[in-house]
């Protein structure tokens, strides 16, 4: 197995399924890293150099400084093949960056920014009540076409492409947010997409990390560095964190 000459660094908290997505990759490929476990929207000045969408994960080594979990995913599986995040065939591959894709744009429009967003990060970041309606209609009107879409895609048994690849943990690490802001699909409506989502969320790497983002997104933020470091997370010493939140030219409400 490769390692990287230092452990590199990742800007992001584990609450962030983008986050999740990467430090699984590192975890899966022994990738040494320690985490800067920053909320985006308390990134400071260097934060939005780094990062001008202000937005995590950023990714940090000795060769690249870089952002999006897909550019970052997949510049990791280049440089440490080993274990492959892709399938073989230039068909199978197109597929899972298919998956992926709709995973971060569709899956993550819907879950993260109109579900999780008002349930967790509003509230919490914002200090705005949180909407239940708003998060009740995304449920009903919304999450079944996503939803029957993935029953669709979603593999009976295993993984998409046998072993576990990228674009099963891609899907997979959403459905940790909807759980977190109280959103559970019935399993007897939608067994195949929840089979598979489990079956990947037992993936020892993503369970490790799952593990720990289920503690942090119960922790207030003053306690999160601290936290993170009880349950074994790697931190950095510098952090790029500011003292207090700021809209990205990205955040969408
Ligand atoms: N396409 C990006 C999406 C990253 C993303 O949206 N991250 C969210 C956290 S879950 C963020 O930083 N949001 C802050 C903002 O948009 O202002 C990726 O794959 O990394």
């Amino acid at each position: 197995m490769a390692t990287s000459p230092a452990p590199a660094t990742i800007i992001g908290a584990p609450v962030s399924p983008y986050v999740r997505k990467v430090l699984t990759v590192c975890e899966m490929k022994g990738i040494p890293y320690h985490v800067d476990p920053i909320v985006p929207f308390f990134g400071n000045d260097t934060f939005s150099e780094l990062n001008p969408l202000r937005r995590v994960p950023v990714f940090i080594d000795d060769l690249v400084a870089v952002s999006d979990s897909t550019v970052i995913c997949e510049y990791l599986d280049e440089r440490y093949p080993t274990p492959a995040l892709l399938p073989k065939t230039p068909a199978e591959r197109a597929r899972a960056r298919w998956m992926e894709e709709f995973a971060d744009t569709r899956i993550g429009d819907l879950f993260i920014w109109r579900i999780f967003y008002e349930a967790i990060v509003s509230p919490s970041i914002w200090q705005r009540p949180r909407d239940k309606e708003k998060i009740a209609r995304a449920a009903a009107d919304e999450l079944p076409g996503v939803m029957a879409d993935l029953e669709r895609l979603a593999p009976a048994s295993g993984f998409l492409f046998g072993t576990v690849s990228i674009a099963d943990i891609s899907v997979a690490v959403f459905f940790r947010n909807l759980r977190w802001a109280r959103v559970n699909p019935a399993a007897d409506r939608w067994p195949r997409t929840l089979g598979w989502v489990q079956r990947t969320d037992e993936v020892p790497a993503l369970a490790k990390i799952t593990r720990i983002a289920d503690r942090l997104v119960q922790t207030p933020l003053p306690q999160q560095r601290s936290v993170a470091a009880m349950l074994g997370l790697p931190l950095t010493d510098a952090t790029v964190a500011a003292a207090a939140p700021r809209r990205g030219p990205m955040t969408i409400p």
